[in-house]
């Protein structure tokens, strides 16, 4: 190659003209935007949003005179990020929506590649299918949809049924790897016994010898509410984490892992009056209040909670929790997209 060599400096207009030219051949200076690329910290358009139950309940009712769950696939009320307009997301990765399903509805059998989750917030008598197994669903309970799993709903009660979905679904579209099959019928045979991933991984650490799940997500389906808070209220709170509280992860039992490969999931309390040191972490989360009243303030700015709201927090974002009461407890479920950062050795937490 010959050597460049300059005896006077380029003229401005001459640079703006060879600037000019680059682009119709798909070409670009990185130069010009090394600085916005190379953030010394995260940047994210994702906005800290709190959603009201006493604003979304009453509106998921009236969907529910208004759209049959047959004509919706599934009835639903988003939980839309405020800062990022015209994406079906609640932060940049993690998707989160209230469900209702009436007395005798069927929401019909499908699967997709995004993984979900269930919390279920209100209402007894409704179930979820996933691979032939039917999982009957109460208030508090928590339920998996992992990727590529046949599901669908029911409602066999008398009241209305509402819980919380999560899904990974904005992450799955950046990575292109949707992929979404209706069932030929509206339900799928029921193959498996009533809750049989519990019976076969759901017994306090006694697990199969002839068989060992090898699968990315957790073999157990459901994680019972009565299990869950009584694991929570058993334990000390003095050993517990600053920052978070008495936390409880919803894992694998077969590797300790998340419950999902993409989604990790846990349940925390906080005792009256508590008030957590403030961190951040480079994982986006989703808070669901399940009991209590109290605020988590997120980048100097206080949000104020009680049950059925929902809390998304962006990634590095500076939060504390405080619990307002001065005699109940307060208890949070969340998830996040933290098993995706480590994998991909993008995590990192630092305290404030
Ligand atoms: C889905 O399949 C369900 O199965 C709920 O209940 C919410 C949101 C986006 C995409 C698929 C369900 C969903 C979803």
């Amino acid at each position: 190659m010959a050597e460049v060599t300059h005896s006077t400096p380029p003229h401005a207009d001459e640079v703006s003209s060879f600037l000019a030219g680059l682009a119709q051949f798909h070409l670009g200076p990185l130069w010009q935007v090394l600085g916005q690329q190379l953030t010394p910290t995260p940047t994210s358009r994702v906005r800290p949003h709190l959603w009201r139950w006493r604003e979304i309940r009453p509106r998921l009712l009236r969907a529910g005179e208004l759209v049959s769950a047959a004509a919706a696939e599934r009835r639903v009320l988003m939980l839309l990020n405020p800062g990022l307009e015209g994406q079906v997301a609640t932060t940049h990765t993690l998707y989160s929506g209230i469900q209702l399903i009436l007395p005798g509805e069927v929401a019909r059998t499908h699967r997709h590649t995004p993984n979900a989750l269930r919390f279920i917030m209100e209402g007894q008598g409704a179930y979820t299918v996933v691979d032939g197994e039917k999982i009957p669903m109460a208030p508090g309970d928590f339920v998996l949809t992992p990727n590529w799993t046949w599901h669908d709903h029911g409602n066999e009660g008398t009241e209305p049924v509402m819980w919380l979905d999560g899904l990974d679904m904005p992450l799955v579209r950046l990575l292109e790897g949707m992929f979404f099959e209706p069932y030929a019928q509206e339900t799928q045979p029921l193959t498996k016994p009533t809750d049989a991933s519990t019976a076969e991984y759901g017994k306090g650490g006694l697990l199969p010898t002839w068989q060992r799940s090898t699968s990315p997500h957790s073999p157990l389906l459901k994680y019972a509410w009565r299990e869950a808070r009584e694991a929570l209220m058993s334990l000390g709170t003095n050993a517990a984490s600053p920052f978070d509280g008495t936390m409880l992860e919803y894992v694998n039992p077969v590797t300790g892992g998340p419950a999902l490969p993409t989604m990790a999931s846990f349940l925390q309390r906080l005792t009256p009056g508590q008030r957590t040191a403030p961190h951040r972490h480079s994982s986006s989360t989703v808070y669901l209040v399940v009991e209590g009243h109290g605020c988590t303030t997120i980048d100097g700015k206080a949000y104020e909670w009680t049950p059925g709201d929902v809390l998304a927090v962006p990634t590095w974002c500076v939060h504390a929790h405080a619990n307002l009461s001065t005699h109940q407890d307060a208890i949070l479920f969340s998830f996040t997209d933290a098993p995706v950062m480590r994998a991909l050795n993008l995590y990192r937490e630092e305290a404030l």
